[in-house]
């Protein structure tokens, strides 16, 4: 439904790039809801926690290493099936086979700097949700546009 949410992050190689307001304004452009927004140094206890389905993967140290790289942009996006869309306007995992016109299809070439994340699921969504943002920092707003993305 329209209360459905997602979370996506730009990594520190998309700050460092200077890509976030270009990553922002796709989601905003789409017609996607923005409730939580803010630029942090992730903890390594956060990350780990974060990518604890990928522990036992040969990666898994270096992710959290090139995550906590420097700053990321964490964000909180809702609409009409936002987490499957939000996926789809990613692309892939691997830059390589994301095509051209979604963020990792355009921006970038490496699967180990790939830019941005997004939840995968609408489970991950919520876990993800919870462990990057206090209940307080999401807002909830009336959007004048609403009639002219829904009817
Ligand atoms: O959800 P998504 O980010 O598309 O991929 P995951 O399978 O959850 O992996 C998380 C993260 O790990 C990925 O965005 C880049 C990194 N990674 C990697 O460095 N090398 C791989 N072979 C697979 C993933
Ligand atoms: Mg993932």
């Amino acid at each position: 439904g329209v209360n459905e949410r997602t979370f996506v992050a730009v990594k520190p190689d998309g700050v460092q790039r200077r890509l976030v307001g270009l990553i922002l304004n796709r989601f905003e452009q789409k017609g996607f809801k923005l409730v939580g927004l803010k630029l942090m140094q992730a903890s390594e206890g956060l990350l780990k926690d974060h990518y604890i389905e990928l522990r036992e993967k040969p990666f898994y140290e270096h992710l959290i290493r090139y995550m906590s790289s420097g700053p990321v942009v964490a964000m909180v996006w809702q609409g009409f099936n936002v987490v499957k869309m939000a996926r789809k306007m990613l692309g892939e995992t691997n830059p390589a086979d994301s095509l051209p016109g979604t963020i990792r299809g355009d921006f970038c070439v490496d699967v180990s700097r790939n830019v941005v994340h997004g939840s995968d699921s609408i489970q991950s969504a919520r876990r993800e949700i919870l462990l990057w943002f206090r209940q307080d920092e999401l807002i909830c707003w009336d959007e004048s546009a609403e009639p002219w993305i829904y009817e």
